[in-house]
């Protein structure tokens, strides 16, 4: 039998998809099942990696593309220890963004795509991958769309031509130009039978 830990769930998507507004409404639904539940965002900005990649999105500092690509995996690296504490205590953890966004970003500016999956080799691989999907032209009427560097269109079609290349059979793509409700609906199920199935042992994990 495997042994049993919590389940890393990541949602994925491009900007203004959704991913925050659902780990709020699911996170709120798991733990009223009385599951052990746990969020984190990536980018942290509170890190000092994090303050400087959130000054680098903001258009504040200018940053060398591989440089701000080694950043955003240090900023996962730091919480490696943390999250693979708080798996094998048992707590699951919903996770806004992870390696995925790092490598789908950077190889949209025309970076090998081999060479952006190098940092981030060695993190604790995610149970269940839920890519939140919606046309660019339906995110850019988002409210705070256009605020932060690689909010525009054109690049965010790139991104999303970039994800699909790293969908494997763990993702779960759920279309999110609906009520928010229907979405959380959709996607709760599967995140509460990943968090059961790694509690008890029986899903393969990494
Ligand atoms: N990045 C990130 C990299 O380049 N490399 C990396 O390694 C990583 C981790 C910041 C940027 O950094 C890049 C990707 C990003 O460009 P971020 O901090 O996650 O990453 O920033 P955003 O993706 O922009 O996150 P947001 O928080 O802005 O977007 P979310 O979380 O997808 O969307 P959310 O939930 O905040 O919703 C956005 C708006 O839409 C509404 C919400 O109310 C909100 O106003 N909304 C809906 N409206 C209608 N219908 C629905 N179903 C809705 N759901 C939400
Ligand atoms: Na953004």
């Amino acid at each position: 039998m495997k042994k049993s830990r919590g389940a890393l769930i990541v949602l994925e998507g491009l900007d203004k998809s959704g991913k925050t507004t659902q780990i709020k409404s699911c996170l709120e639904i798991l733990k009223a099942d009385g599951l052990d539940v746990c969020q984190l965002s990536f980018p942290d900005r509170t890190t000092s990696t994090g303050q400087l990649i959130s000054s680098f999105l903001r258009e504040q500092t200018i940053l060398d593309d591989r440089a701000v690509h080694l950043l955003f995996s240090a900023n996962r690296w730091e919480k490696w220890k943390e999250m693979n504490e708080w798996l094998s205590n048992g707590t699951s953890i919903l996770v806004d963004r992870y390696a995925y966004s790092g490598v789908a970003y950077t190889a949209s500016k025309g970076y090998d795509l081999d060479w952006c999956l190098g940092p981030d080799k060695g993190l604790i691989a995610p149970d269940l991958v839920v890519y939140l999907s919606a046309s660019s032209t339906v995110l850019e009427s988002r409210s705070g769309y256009g605020e932060e560097r690689y909010e525009n269109k054109a690049f965010q079609s790139r991104v999303s031509e970039t994800f699909e290349k790293l969908k494997t059979k763990k993702w779960l793509t759920v279309y999110s130009d609906r009520p928010i409700e229907e979405v959380t609906h959709d996607i709760i199920t599967p995140m509460r039978n990943t968090i059961r199935g790694c509690l008890s042992g029986s899903l393969e994990s990494g």
